[in-house]
């Protein structure tokens, strides 16, 4: 965004409006937004916001409606729908998005990175910048400025995970996308891949004893009332991309493409701030509603993936220019 001021982006916007439509017409753009979470995820709450701003500095010629929580469907089938142009954003899972660009999971290789400022030095550097690419090459457009989901933890319903030893055969719920269920076969548990529409209640039928995720998510999809016992194994860090159909984009007169892109930058920064301030206190939250949790040691973790050939394998898949940017900032992993 550097050297458009707000101020002139907001002249562009409203002279469009008022030549197109003023705030009473129909909106001369009306796009569909689709994220997985609940309404109540600070991610939902940042782009909301933006959207209502959004609507305001373009004087009502920009609406963009956000469908939480999977009413639009799942990933995969939302996935299809932005390309097809049906719905015009969504927030997805990098992890997930790697179905499709294929480096978008290179941020969640098991233990590459261990602080928040660590994941956005490299989310806003060079790695960033690299899955932005690749999403780009695919056809699609990611908003610059990755928001965060987090650093996963694993939760159980039968028995508390201390070591690598205790996910043996443990049937554990991971989302869509090759290297979450890569991940837990290295541990030797028993992955099934199922959308997170379906995870509360696979998780209630007991149709899985497990699953893995943030803190955040644990918290907004009540997953506490379908789990005792959470390992803080912060075994991976996965981030959500705001991607745009890139014809949608294009569309945009430049005006509003500018204030879109920073309201969607203003909102990711603030929704990151959030969630390092709910992780201070979620986890005496999620204990006050009868959760137990424990500390693991993770080098233990690491071992697992090390000798089982994980990272080698994942090196061979990404290629060794990819993995270089990535231990550019986590350091070596092999
Ligand atoms: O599906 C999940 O577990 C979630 C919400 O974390 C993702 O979108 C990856």
């Amino acid at each position: 965004m550097s050297g458009i001021s707000r101020r002139s982006l907001m002249a562009g916007a409203v002279s469009l409006a008022v030549a197109g439509c003023s705030d009473t017409d129909q909106p001369a753009f009306s796009y569909k937004l689709g994220t997985n979470l609940a309404l109540s995820h600070p991610l939902n709450v940042r782009i909301i916001e933006a959207t209502n701003r959004i609507r305001e500095t373009t004087g009502g010629a920009m609406s963009i409606q956000v469908f939480p929580s999977s009413q639009l469907g799942a990933d995969p089938g939302m996935l299809g729908q932005l390309r097809a142009d049906a719905i015009q954003f969504q927030a997805i899972a990098g992890v997930i998005l790697s179905m499709y660009t294929p480096l978008s999971s290179l941020n969640g290789i098991g233990f590459a990175f261990s602080s928040d400022e660590q994941v956005f030095t490299a989310m806003d550097g060079k790695l960033g910048a690299l899955i932005r690419a690749n999403i780009a090459s695919k056809g699609l457009f990611a908003f610059e400025r990755v928001f965060d989901n987090g650093f996963r933890h694993i939760t159980t319903s039968e028995r508390p995970i201390h070591e690598p030893g205790d996910l043996e055969q443990l049937k554990i719920r991971v989302p869509p996308g090759a290297l979450w269920t890569s991940t837990f076969r290295a541990f030797k548990a028993a992955p099934t891949s199922i959308s997170f529409n379906e995870t509360y209640s696979a998780l209630q039928t007991r149709v899985v004893d497990g699953q893995e995720n943030p803190l955040a998510v644990i918290d907004s999809a009540k997953l506490y009332e379908v789990q005792k016992y959470c390992c803080l194994s912060n075994h991976m860090w996965d981030g959500f991309w705001l991607i745009a159909n890139a014809g949608a984009m294009e569309r945009l007169p430049s005006g509003i493409q500018d204030i879109v892109k920073m309201e969607f930058e203003r909102a990711a920064l603030e929704q990151r701030r959030d969630l390092a301030a709910l992780n201070k206190k979620l986890r005496e939250n999620l204990a006050a509603r009868g959760m137990e949790f424990n500390e693991p040691e993770p080098s233990a973790f690491r071992r697992a993936l090390r000798e089982s050939g994980f990272y080698t394998d994942w090196k061979a898949q990404f290629g060794p220019e990819a993995w270089a940017v990535l231990e550019e900032y986590s350091g070596s992993l092999l």
